[in-house]
């Protein structure tokens, strides 16, 4: 197996990062957009084949969930076959042509590293509060998107605790500051999860449906078909709170909000299976599906603005 078909600690994440700016100085930067809670960096590459005037700018973050391994293999995977077939592949092509591509490979490195050393099934981050001694916040709970209502809680000893206030939590106030400081650029925000197979966007926080709701089912529906065609595999796709569940506090909703009117949390492989044990065998599989939808919807995108 290849470098890219096998999990990695974050101490060799961090190692990736920085040789793969190394490698390719004139089209890859390393942003630092803010660190966590232990104080360990929140390092973002910036991908930017062209100097165009006007430029816009897709986002991409994993590993928002310490667990969900899979996440952080994709934000990976994802780098390294934009530089190597750049060029070579029409469509990544046209999307690096027309974009500047920002990618956070691990938005929660508390709780990444947490799962390698002490607890595989940890979701939330490692913050520490005077009033309880249960340990963490769902990032995913605690964006300031309908926050901490149904579908979150204000119990810190759950796996969905909404944290003390929206952005409390360093990961999420510096990936949001991040997107405020951008929002003329970024046009289409991505956050990959896993596990279930969906294709979900905005909303997720209410039942309400977003103004674009018709073009994000469009863009969805067409990933999900690519996904099925060239891969046989299913994916749902749907407004979240109905697809999915309602969840309050999201990343894709505060980005949405915030005005960034595509924006999709990806949940990859698989259905329940392995779950978030995701064998490495099946990494290139789920990672080749779900950047086969990510290049559909960022083609639409680009179509449409
Ligand atoms: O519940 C979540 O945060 C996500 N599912 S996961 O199993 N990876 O935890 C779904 C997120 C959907 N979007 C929002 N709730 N905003
Ligand atoms: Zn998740």
């Amino acid at each position: 197996a290849t470098f890219y078909e096998r999990y990695h600690s974050l101490e060799d994440i961090y190692y990736w990062i920085n040789r793969t700016a190394h490698d390719n100085p004139s089209t890859v930067k390393v942003i630092l957009v803010g660190s966590s809670y232990e104080k360990r960096p929140l390092y973002a590459l910036k991908l930017s084949f062209n100097d165009r005037p006007n430029k816009k700018a897709m986002w991409t973050d994993c590993g928002i969930h310490a667990r969900e391994w899979i996440s952080p293999a994709f934000c990976l995977w994802f780098v390294h076959y934009s530089l190597s077939f750049y060029k070579q592949n029409q469509d990544i092509t046209d999307i690096l042509d027309n974009m500047d591509v920002y990618v956070l490979p691990v938005m929660n490195p508390d709780g990444y590293k947490y799962t390698w050393t002490s607890n595989r099934m940890w979701r939330k981050n490692r913050s520490i509060s005077k009033t309880t001694s249960c340990i963490g916040a769902d990032l995913n709970r605690n964006f300031d998107a309908n926050w901490c209502t149904e579908g979150a809680s204000h119990n810190p000893c759950t796996e969905i605790y909404c944290g003390a206030f929206p952005e409390s939590e360093p990961e999420s106030q510096a990936v949001a500051d991040f997107l405020r400081r951008h929002k003329d650029t970024v046009q289409l925000y991505l956050s990959i999860h896993s596990y279930s197979q969906m294709l979900l966007f905005p909303y997720s926080c209410s039942l309400e449906e977003a103004e674009n709701h018709s073009d994000l089912l469009e863009m969805a529906e067409e990933a999900a078909q690519k996904i099925r065609r060239y891969y046989r595999n299913i994916y749902r796709y749907g407004a979240g709170a109905k697809t999915i569940y309602l969840a309050p506090g999201g990343s894709d909703d505060w980005a949405y909000n915030l005005g960034i009117k595509y924006s999709f949390t990806f949940e990859l492989q698989d259905r329940g299976r392995y779950g978030f044990l995701l064998p490495p065998s099946h990494i290139s599989g789920a990672c080749n599906e779900a950047l086969i939808a990510v290049k559909t919807i960022a083609l639409k995108v680009i179509e449409k603005t």
